[in-house]
């Protein structure tokens, strides 16, 4: 079975479309790992799908995307559900980064940082990760180093995502500087 085109399917299903598998997520994002193998062996790809699979697609991928726990699985992060997924708020890091492309520095740099389509501004624990997120828009990333003590004590809220990945409200662009 193909663990990274099943990834991206979960993903798709946990953090942006649940309604098309007849998925109701709850208020943290959970849905029974159940009711999740039952939709996706709807689809022929997937008509052997079993939970040690989707067990084998967490440990298998470099990024902890999902997890699974008393018998329901989630999306750690990367919601854009119109229903906010509640996520524990928690003191950062003092230093937090976000790698995008080039060419929405000058936009960054006017308006902060924004969820865009997403729930949460998605920040990276290091430089590496940081990097990495860049590169899927730019092979040359711009990289954000954000304030994140300062922003958190004028009132900005982080939230856990896994342990490489921070979610955000809006950022502010006075937290704000390019390396
Ligand atoms: C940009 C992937 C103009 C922002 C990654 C980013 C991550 C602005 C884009 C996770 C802006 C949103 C999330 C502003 C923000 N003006 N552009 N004011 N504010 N942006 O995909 O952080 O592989 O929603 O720079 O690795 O790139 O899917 O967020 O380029 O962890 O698990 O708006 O998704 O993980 O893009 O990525 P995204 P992201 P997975």
């Amino acid at each position: 079975m193909n663990y990274q085109e099943l990834s991206k399917e979960v993903s798709y299903a946990l953090r942006h479309a649940p309604w098309e598998y007849e998925l109701e997520l709850d208020d943290d994002g959970w849905v029974g790992v159940d009711q999740l193998l039952t939709a996706l062996r709807l689809n022929p790809k997937w008509s052997k799908v079993i939970v040690s699979d989707l067990e084998l697609m967490i440990s298998e991928s470099k990024k902890k995307r999902h997890e699974i726990a008393d018998g329901r699985i989630r999306a750690f992060y990367g919601h854009s559900v119109p229903d906010k997924i509640l996520k524990n708020e928690a003191t950062p890091p003092a230093i937090l980064y976000h790698g995008t492309a080039r060419k929405v520095k000058i936009s960054i740099l006017q308006e902060g940082l924004k969820p865009k389509q997403r729930q949460y501004v998605h920040l990276s624990q290091d430089i590496e990760t940081a990097m990495l997120v860049g590169k899927r828009r730019d092979s040359d990333p711009i990289i954000f180093v954000i304030d994140a003590k300062l922003a958190n004590e004028n009132g900005v809220k982080f939230y856990l995502g896994n342990e490489k990945v921070w979610l955000a409200d809006v950022i502010p662009p006075q937290y704000l500087n390019t390396i």
